[in-house]
């Protein structure tokens, strides 16, 4: 028998992600005409073990084109959708991952689990006529996890100018989005003007983060800090200061390029060390390359106290690479990617794994992402610690940042 909440509809179409990218939209419908849409986003510095996304490398926009992943959905997935209920996304995912059967779900293409899985969870929110972060929500503690906001790009975003991938701030201290979002303007902005005026502005990369032009490591978390302190705020006490290594991304055969120098991974803490120690960095992803975690476990062994040592290519969402990692103590915490491992179900399985271990959890965009913004409703809803969707300009982050503006103002009058 039809219920309301059985799938009776569902589209798909091609749209352009943030980097102007092909992606695919999909929409899901239920008998009653309640309504989830999602759009998939897409890495450029993406782990190993992620799952694969199927493009047409073909010659349209550089072989990135969706035909093949759009004919999939119509002709292989649908058919196998309909009369499902939204509110069952256990069988929803369940039905993703047989119709593929691989590991990294090449076949029907980890883009298109992403965005169908993403598109049920929220036709079920709407379909109980509800926020997305309270009807998923799974205690009902509501809290706004913190936003680690990006300052600096580079790394894949920013052609490799600069070689580690992000420099960010984030809260310690408990701040209102209204309060934090204030100063993130102000750091921001003092930042931007130190740049012109050295004539270090060189533009914005990938998320929006300033993309600067002949300055290592240490002199960009100089000007942070410089900054921080000159809107009247401590930073490592008040503002924390993180970057993104991505490792991954300048290591081949043991050796790290960073800018023009050769380094092994001592060599590499070794950096890591002054940054630490010298300029308030607390919060360290992915700071060796993916298959070192040798090197991460030496280095939480030695800093553990001082510096959160978080996994991103390390663990790709993956619930067996996370249940390595917690067994070695390689880390404190991992960044979430929904489109790492293709569905909510196992991104929620990996989350709880995490929060079984005191794994901090941050809820993470991707470099090329979209102007959707129910990552603030999953973070608020899955009770991440953290969320980090880039910097603090540009539509398809701060469409993020200002819904949890709004989603704080509905949590302070429950
Ligand atoms: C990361 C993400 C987001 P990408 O490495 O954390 O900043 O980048 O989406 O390119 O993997
Ligand atoms: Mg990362």
């Amino acid at each position: 028998m039809k219920n309301k909440s059985h799938i009776k509809k569902v589209n798909c179409r091609r749209v352009f992600d943030s980097r102007g990218n092909p992606t695919i939209e999909v929409e899901i419908i239920t008998e009653n005409d309640s309504f989830g849409k999602a759009i998939s986003p897409s890495g450029a510095s993406t782990g190993t073990n992620e799952v694969i996304e199927v493009r047409d490398n073909d010659n349209m926009f550089g072989g990135k084109d969706v035909k093949k992943a759009l004919e999939i959905i119509n002709k292989k997935i649908a058919p196998n959708l309909i009369g499902l209920s939204c509110e069952d996304q256990n069988g929803f995912d369940n039905t993703l991952i047989s119709l593929d059967k691989s590991v990294l779900k090449e076949n029907i293409g980890g883009n298109v689990t992403t965005a169908l899985s993403i598109a049920n969870y929220l036709c079920a929110s709407n379909f109980n006529a509800e926020h997305t972060f309270i009807y998923h929500s799974e205690s009902n503690k509501f809290f706004i996890p913190k936003p680690e906001i990006q300052i600096f790009g580079g790394g894949a975003h920013a052609n490799k100018n600069n070689t580690f991938q992000d420099f960010l701030i984030y809260p310690i201290v408990d701040l209102s989005c209204e309060d934090y979002f204030d100063s993130v303007y102000n750091i921001t902005n003092t930042i931007k003007k130190k740049l012109v005026n050295n004539q270090n502005f060189f533009g914005y990369c990938d998320e929006g983060g300033l993309y600067p032009n002949n300055l290592d490591q240490f002199q960009i978390c100089d000007i942070i800090n410089e900054s921080i302190i000159e809107n009247k705020i401590i930073p490592g006490k008040e503002i924390g200061i993180s970057i993104d290594v991505a490792a991954s991304n300048f290591h081949s055969n043991g050796i790290y390029t960073l800018y023009d120098k050769e380094l092994d991974s001592k060599e590499l803490t070794n950096i890591f060390d002054i940054l630490i120690n010298k300029f308030n960095v607390s919060l360290i992803e992915d700071p060796y390359d993916e298959n070192d975690i040798s090197s991460f476990i030496a280095l939480k062994n030695q800093y553990g106290l001082l510096t959160s040592i978080i996994g991103d290519d390390l663990i790709c969402t993956n619930y067996s690479l996370l249940e390595n990692a917690i067994q070695k103590k390689a880390i404190d915490g991992l960044i979430v990617k929904i489109n790492q491992c293709g569905t909510i179900s196992e991104t929620l399985k990996t989350i709880k794994l995490a929060k079984e271990n005191n794994i901090k959890t941050i809820l993470s965009a991707r470099s090329g992402d979209t102007e959707e913004n129910f990552l603030s409703h999953l973070a608020v809803a899955w009770e991440t610690d953290m969320i980090k969707v880039g910097s603090f300009a540009r539509s398809e982050r701060t469409s993020k940042w200002n819904e949890l503006v709004r989603i704080e103002e509905k949590i302070n009058k429950i």
